[in-house]
């Protein structure tokens, strides 16, 4: 009998209010559904027992607003996570919609733009601290070029650690108990972003003054816009110790963003990337960060669509880590080590070395081992499909 699936605030799901107000608007069409506010997104997502909430400054309150209906906003928003029991899970800042920020933020050639953009993130930082969230975003939206003879890349990398470096500064000199995290996206609005991939932000954190304290998260789509693999994608930041967060979402390789609702493009690796972060205990928030097709009336099924397919995801995952034909053919992969070579590449010495330099292999014959991978992956896929 199919088991029934119900989520609570335990799973730690979460979403960006963005992904609720989007309004449906593309490039070749006006908006689709009415519009809802950052604090009717917050609340509608706490009624539904979302665990946490990620938001831009500009969802909660207008660029430019004085800080009198700055502080409502805050105070409105904290009433809604009250009386709803929603947290504050990340925040991130608006730093590609207006015009200022058209050719990049961090990366603009204008050290005023680059000024007003840390400006407002650190603005932002202080807020996110006082609704409790324990990241804070850099999703580089317009760090990038259309055209690279005009933009030095070397100096461009230069100025987006400069900015993220004086922002860790910040947030140590307030105490603020929070890490940054960088999202990468390879291109889309423009041509070409900085830091496209997972690889690139651990390159550049590793040069941050402040490492310990930068992390990244991910996001399905923009993975596949790179045509690469979410799951090796996620597993290397999650074996780097720097998964902050996750964004989960759905989209066809190499296309622009879709931003779909999770497990809508390929519940196979869904449902790897689903095991990865259980397997291996992933504690943050899982947060999905789409839209709802355009053809929807309301945000609210795309909402309770994505928490659903991670739950029955997750059901699948229970069945495959128990899965005994399953089991037993990947241990069969994995093989016996009869000569101890694991411990022995393990660790350099110069007894291993001589071990190693000294020994005999018969590559023929170890090419002769059977690897059943066409089973393996029929039976994954049978399990997926529910028949025996
Ligand atoms: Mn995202």
């Amino acid at each position: 009998m199919a088991k029934k699936i119900s989520v609570s605030r335990a799973d730690k799901f979460a979403f960006g209010v963005w992904c609720v107000m989007n309004r449906g608007r593309d490039p070749f069409g006006p908006e689709t559904r009415p519009a809802l506010s950052g604090i009717e997104a917050i609340r509608g997502l706490g009624e539904r027992g979302v665990y946490g909430f990620e938001y831009h400054d500009d969802d909660l309150w207008p660029l430019g607003a004085g800080p009198a209906q700055k502080r409502k906003a805050i105070a409105r928003a904290r009433q809604a996570m009250k009386a709803t029991g929603i947290r504050c899970t990340a925040a991130t800042t608006n730093l590609f919609s207006h015009p200022v920020f058209k050719d990049g933020a961090f990366t603009s050639h204008d050290a005023r733009v680059r000024a007003y953009a840390v400006q407002k993130a650190m603005a932002n930082i202080d807020v996110a601290a006082e609704l409790g969230a324990e990241v804070y975003i850099f999703w580089g939206g317009r760090e990038g070029t259309d055209v690279d003879i005009g933009k030095d890349p070397i100096e461009a990398l230069k100025r987006f650690r400069e900015c993220l470096n004086f922002l860790c500064e910040h947030v140590l000199a307030q105490r603020h108990p929070m890490v940054f995290s960088i999202e990468p996206k390879p291109n889309e609005p423009r041509s070409d972003t900085y830091l496209a991939t997972a690889g690139h932000a651990l390159a550049l954190i590793a040069t941050l003054d402040h490492p310990d304290m930068v992390g990244v998260n991910p996001e399905w789509a923009h993975i596949k816009m790179a045509g690469l693999n979410p799951l090796h994608e996620f597993a290397q930041v999650l074996e780097a110790g720097k998964l902050v967060d996750i964004h989960l979402n759905a989209q066809k390789p190499l296309r622009y963003d879709q931003d779909m609702s999770f497990g809508a493009d390929n519940p196979k690796e869904a449902l790897l990337v689903v095991k990865l972060l259980t397997d291996y205990a992933y504690s943050g928030a899982k947060t999905f960060d789409a839209h709802p097709f355009r053809t929807e009336a309301d945000p609210w099924d795309f909402v309770e669509r994505c928490m659903r397919a991670y739950k029955a995801l997750e059901l699948k995952v229970d069945q495959v880590n128990s899965d005994a034909r399953l089991l037993a053919m990947l241990e069969e992969l994995v093989g016996a080590d009869p000569d101890g070579w694991d411990a022995v590449l393990a660790s350099y010495s110069k007894r291993n070395a001589g071990k190693l330099r000294g020994a005999k292999f018969n590559p023929d014959k170890l090419a002769q081992r059977r690897l059943r991978y066409e089973q393996i992956d029929q039976r994954l896929t049978e399990i997926l499909l529910g028949v025996e």
